[in-house]
């Protein structure tokens, strides 16, 4: 059987299953991409800030972030550009364990976040999207550690878990290169957002552009 069939039998199945959102289709590769060039990672100069509606800032040596309490995800991954991706599975940081275990205390008014990446770009998030187990500041992929081209060392990410009923937006929402999270009380929009894409980007109801 060629690749090509092999594809489109797994995107029929995933289709069957409910799994694939309406306008995309499956790859069985990990497409790259992102607006500018790829930023140098430095473990002894990169920090990674807490800031904005928070009881206290913080700043995270590389040291100190890869300490932090560890989760993994196993979730499908869908790009505006309609490629999705099955059963990826990923391992870094939720902000639900850095609240229970008091590592960060945001203010009870805070109701968005906006991640902050290096070379500026940056997306916005509703707070209980980024309360969501289906949202994480990933170290890890499939076991490695990130590659450059896909965020290292640390990047945002959010998709969908099957079967979980909960809220999903497009990939963009997870920030490559994070250097921050940002509380907000007010929403901000981040860079595609203000380009034209759809503040909220639910993957079901195909809320690509404004
Ligand atoms: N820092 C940064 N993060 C980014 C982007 C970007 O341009 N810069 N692009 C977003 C978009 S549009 C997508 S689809 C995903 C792509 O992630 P990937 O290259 O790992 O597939 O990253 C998102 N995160
Ligand atoms: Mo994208």
């Amino acid at each position: 059987m060629g690749q090509q069939t092999d594809r489109q039998e797994l995107e029929n199945q995933m289709e069957k299953d409910g799994r694939l959102p309406p306008g995309q289709s499956l790859t069985v590769k990990f497409p790259v991409l992102h607006y500018g060039s790829i930023p140098p990672f430095n473990p002894k100069t990169w920090s990674f800030r807490i800031w904005g509606e928070v009881e206290k800032e913080h700043s995270w040596s590389w040291e100190e972030f890869s300490q932090l309490p560890q989760t993994e995800i196993q979730m499908d991954i869908h790009c505006v550009t309609r490629w999705s991706k099955f059963d990826t599975h990923w391992k870094g940081v939720s902000i639900p364990s850095l609240i229970k275990t008091d590592l960060i205390r945001i203010k009870p008014e805070v109701a968005f976040i906006l991640q902050h990446a290096e070379g500026g770009y940056t997306t916005n998030l509703p707070l209980d999207i980024a309360l969501q187990e289906n949202f994480l500041l990933a170290t890890h992929f499939d076991g490695e550690p990130l590659t450059p081209e896909h965020g290292a060392p640390v990047r945002g990410v959010v998709g969908h878990i099957p079967g979980s009923g909960i809220k999903t937006t497009y990939f963009w929402k997870g920030a490559k290169w994070l250097t921050g999270l940002e509380f907000l009380t007010e929403d901000q929009l981040g860079f595609w957002e203000k380009s034209g894409y759809h503040n909220e980007g639910d993957v079901w109801k195909e809320q690509r552009t404004k």
